[in-house]
């Protein structure tokens, strides 16, 4: 045997060691002194909703277990993007995570009907839309991936942000360097508003604005308040042409251990977590538009018609994978 296969093996040896140590360490974390530790990761700053969204998931899970379980957040990508975290569900190694619908795209298309642009008509019919059938089908879909979807937070409606102009029309999109989720649909959706989308994890998304190796990002305000893009990007055009919904996820190899009273403790915990979330977003929103002005951001408001117009054909082009039926659907239960 080679003395390079030979050292192959070696490392392979010591690794498989170390991993199934950690295997049962990992097992094991999660229930110290009788404790049940869940780990949630997020990407967003330890400011925004999602974080003090999961803080009061925290107390109340503690609350309704009489401290049998406890909950960790980790926010700022401490434990990887998102589809990493969610990968970490599948395998049982990380608890749970909160993250936006659009890299769920990774593990099943049935996310991209809210992918859509300008699908959803208003806040209060995205959230209709989000926990009624629709939604509560979406998040079932995942357990054949090895995910439970407890609720929805919420991210919320996206607007443009970029350092070189005013968005008051696609033809002001033509040629600049958008970061998008890593979504298909959200690409397409920008390159049909004439710009050239750059697929980037969040935890990327700073940097390359300062660096400038990217015009412009879309965001919610309050992600683009609690991560400081005002710092580095001049305009915000009011396009809202997403809506981000935000599912909390669970490991189903972790949460199908817990006892049904844990369980229990769990599901309504996040209900009650989630329109904690929400209130918080709608009260951050009400005030936002003021502060990012004073924070020296130029803010228009584009007709959205055009951006409306101008994005048809991504409907076309996803209507086959999404299905015409679904899309109706979503579209049907706003009227
Ligand atoms: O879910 O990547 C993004 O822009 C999202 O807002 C973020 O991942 C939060």
């Amino acid at each position: 045997m080679s003395q390079k296969t030979i050292s192959i093996l070696m490392i392979v040896i010591i690794f498989s060691t170390l991993f199934t140590g950690c295997g049962n360490i990992k097992a094991n974390t999660a229930l110290k002194n009788d404790v049940i530790t869940i780990k949630i990761g997020h990407v967003l700053a330890p400011t925004h909703p999602y974080q003090l969204g999961l803080e009061k998931f925290a107390q109340l899970v503690s609350q309704k277990t009489n401290g049998k379980v406890k909950v960790e957040i980790f926010h700022s990508s401490q434990l990887g993007n998102e589809r990493d975290m969610v990968e970490g569900l599948q395998i049982g190694v990380l608890e749970s995570t909160l993250v936006s619908t659009a890299p769920l795209s990774s593990f099943t298309k049935k996310f991209y009907v809210f992918d859509l642009p300008f699908i959803f008509k208003d806040i209060k019919s995205a959230r209709q839309i989000v926990d009624g059938p629709i939604g509560q089908e979406l998040l079932k879909s995942l357990e054949n991936q090895g995910v439970i979807g407890l609720c929805y937070f919420e991210n919320g409606f996206r607007n443009i942000t970029n350092s070189k102009k005013p968005i008051n029309t696609p033809e002001d999109l033509k040629g600049m360097k958008i970061r998008t989720m890593e979504n298909p649909v959200h690409m397409a959706s920008f390159r049909a508003m004439g710009a050239s989308p750059t697929p980037m994890a969040f935890g990327e998304l700073f940097t390359a604005l300062q660096q400038g190796t990217i015009d412009g990002q879309e965001n919610p305000l309050p992600v683009i308040d609690t991560s400081k893009f005002y710092e580095v990007q001049k305009y915000l055009s009011f396009t809202e042409h997403f809506y981000a919904p935000a599912p909390l996820l669970i490991s189903k190899l972790f949460f199908e251990k817990l006892s049904p009273e844990i369980q229990k403790a769990i599901k309504e915990s996040a209900l009650e977590a989630r329109d904690y979330e929400r209130q918080l977003l709608d009260d951050m929103n009400s005030k936002l538009e003021k502060d990012l002005a004073e924070r020296g951001m130029k803010i228009n408001k584009p007709d959205k018609a055009p951006f409306i117009d101008a994005v048809q054909s991504v409907y076309k082009q996803y209507e086959k994978v999404i299905t015409p039926e679904l899309i109706q659907r979503a579209i049907d239960a706003q009227k």
